[in-house]
């Protein structure tokens, strides 16, 4: 494998992005807070979102987190909302408004007609774990990966995909126990509970998530966008399938009968679809 030669796409102060041959790479940046999001990380967090999913020459996204703690060294993805930016009606940014812009987050993430990796080097807790959940695939540090969910801890819940997706993906009773115990889970407990697609060793995390990233790169872009909406489509209901099925109007947009629909229209004539029912 060639060397990772990350290039910052843009400065921000939540987080870092970066782009190398093919792969983005969004990465929360206040480790010291165990990389907790506030409203101004969320807006971040948005933008090189939509920058990604704009480049065509991205094809792979992985959502990842710096650090580690420089007060004690410790490892964190994200801890969820940042309990020092909650005031009485939630998350206020520094406009005084309070917003819920994560679960926009959630869904660039979940409708991006890419892949998004989610590279857990540490602590993924509360609205961190629901961001890896809602992630197409999950790595995990062997050594400092804990998931663990707090939501009902401190009256902060992720109604949506982090808690019913999460349900879908481990079973109902597991995600249950989840939610209502709140335990730490180590990277081989969540990989055996198939929220997580590999425990790799610390050090080699990057590299793996890069290499992942180059296998899907490898595929046919047209078969990754289509099969994400596919397994999402159901789980989505009719935004789902709306999705699902823009996608397919695009190809029928690229058909012969398609041109023909188009032009009739501009000459002003009645289309001959030449009535071709192929079954
Ligand atoms: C992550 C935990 C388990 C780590 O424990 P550890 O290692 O013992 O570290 P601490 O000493 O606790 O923390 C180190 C420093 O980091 C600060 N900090 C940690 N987490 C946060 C946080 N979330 N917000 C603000 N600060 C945080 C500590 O204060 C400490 O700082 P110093 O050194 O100055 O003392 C542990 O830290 C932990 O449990 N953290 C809290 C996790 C939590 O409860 N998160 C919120 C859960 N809820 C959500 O995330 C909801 C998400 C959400 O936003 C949402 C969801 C659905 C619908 C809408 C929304 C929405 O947008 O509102």
């Amino acid at each position: 494998m060639s060397e990772i030669k990350w290039e910052t796409a843009k400065e921000y102060e939540d987080i870092t992005y970066k782009k190398f041959n093919g792969v983005a790479r969004i990465a929360f940046n206040r480790p010291n807070v165990r990389n907790a999001f506030r409203p101004k990380t969320t807006s971040e967090l948005l933008d090189a979102f939509h920058d990604a999913h704009e480049d065509t020459a991205i094809g792979v996204v992985l959502l990842s987190a710096e650090g580690p703690s420089t007060k004690d060294g410790v490892w964190s993805f994200c801890s969820g909302g940042d309990q020092k930016a909650r005031g009485k009606e939630g998350y206020v940014g520094e406009d005084g408004y309070h917003r819920l812009n994560i679960l926009e987050v959630q869904r660039l993430i979940r409708f991006m007609p890419k892949a998004v990796i989610c590279v857990v080097p540490g602590w993924a807790v509360g609205g961190g774990h629901s961001l890896h959940v809602v992630c197409d695939m999950t790595l995990a540090s062997k050594e400092h990966a804990i998931f663990k969910q707090t939501d009902a801890d401190v009256t902060s819940f992720d109604g949506g995909y982090g808690s019913a997706y999460l349900a879908k993906m481990v079973g109902q009773k597991k995600a249950r126990e989840i939610f209502f115990l709140g335990r730490n889970y180590s990277a081989q407990e969540a990989f055996e509970m198939g929220m997580v697609n590999a425990v790799v060793p610390h050090d080699e995390l990057e590299a793996t998530a890069y290499e992942w990233a180059q296998e899907v790169l490898a595929k046919s872009p047209i078969s990754i966008k289509m099969l994400k909406f596919a397994m999402n489509l159901t789980d989505d209901g009719m935004v789902g399938q709306q999705v699902f099925a823009g996608e397919a109007t695009r190809l029928a947009y690229m058909t012969d009968e398609a041109k023909e629909g188009r032009n009739a229209f501009l000459e002003k004539r009645q289309p001959n679809f030449e009535k071709k029912w192929i079954p």
